[in-house]
């Protein structure tokens, strides 16, 4: 399953909740984050988000991809072998929403490397959705400097917010949308209801 939201959504603090939530019901649980969450996916991250560093756009979709299959492969893929719940920190949507819908680039390119290098989607996608200022005042308000995709200019945010959204409004059975905008308890609380639903309609299944 994978959170997603834009800049400053909370995913960080919401993803915590869930990761308690699923302890609590009896799952094991791998928490992970996108771009990185192996060694190499890491290193590849602070590629990405080096603003020293200025990246054509295929190179960044092209890195992100990188990162995802040395996940998927390392990460992925053997702990649902053994049972766990994979929680993932973004995962291809946010390819979808960032390099498609903020750069660009072409939906149906990155539908081709999520199905020859991923091979699966999430079976429950939780978006934290929120207005694009408020996201970005909340991101900045952590006091450190900004990354290289936090640099671009409102619009692209505005129109990683729309892909988002349209992604959500696309796959109902595979997306819950959770007001972002709301004080944290009350995130926590609905992102931990709208878990909560998933999993009692799978009657016990492994999410
Ligand atoms: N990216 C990623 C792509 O372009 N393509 C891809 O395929 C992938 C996988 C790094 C960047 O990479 C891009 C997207 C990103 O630009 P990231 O590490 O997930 O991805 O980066 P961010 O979205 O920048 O993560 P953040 O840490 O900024 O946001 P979070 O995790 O959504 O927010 P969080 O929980 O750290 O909260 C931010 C601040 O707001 C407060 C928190 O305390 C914190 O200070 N906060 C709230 N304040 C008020 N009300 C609430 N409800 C709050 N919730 C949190």
């Amino acid at each position: 399953m994978s959170l997603e939201g834009g800049e400053g959504a909370g995913k960080t603090t919401v993803l915590k909740a869930l990761h308690e939530r699923l302890l609590q019901r009896g799952f094991e649980v791998v928490s992970t984050r996108e771009p990185g969450g192996t060694p190499a996916g890491e290193a590849i991250r602070a590629l990405l988000l080096d603003p020293a560093h200025t990246l054509a756009a295929q190179t960044e979709l092209l890195l992100m991809f990188a990162s995802r299959a040395q996940l998927v492969e390392t990460l992925v893929e053997p702990a649902l072998a053994r049972g766990a719940v994979v929680l993932a920190d973004r995962f291809t949507d946010a390819s979808f929403a960032y390099q498609g819908g903020g750069r660009g680039l072409s939906m149906a390119l990155i539908a081709e490397l999520e199905r020859v290098f991923v091979r699966r989607k999430p079976d429950f996608t939780l978006l934290l959705d929120l207005d694009v200022a408020a996201g970005l005042a909340r991101a900045r308000s952590r006091g450190a400097p900004a990354d290289r995709i936090e640099q671009e200019r409102d619009e692209f945010f505005e129109n990683v917010r729309k892909a988002y959204r349209t992604r959500a409004a696309a796959e109902p059975q595979r997306f819950a949308v959770v007001d972002a905008g709301q004080g944290v308890e009350a995130v926590v609380a609905d992102a931990c209801a709208v878990l909560d639903r998933f999993l009692d309609s799978r009657a016990g299944a492994r999410p």
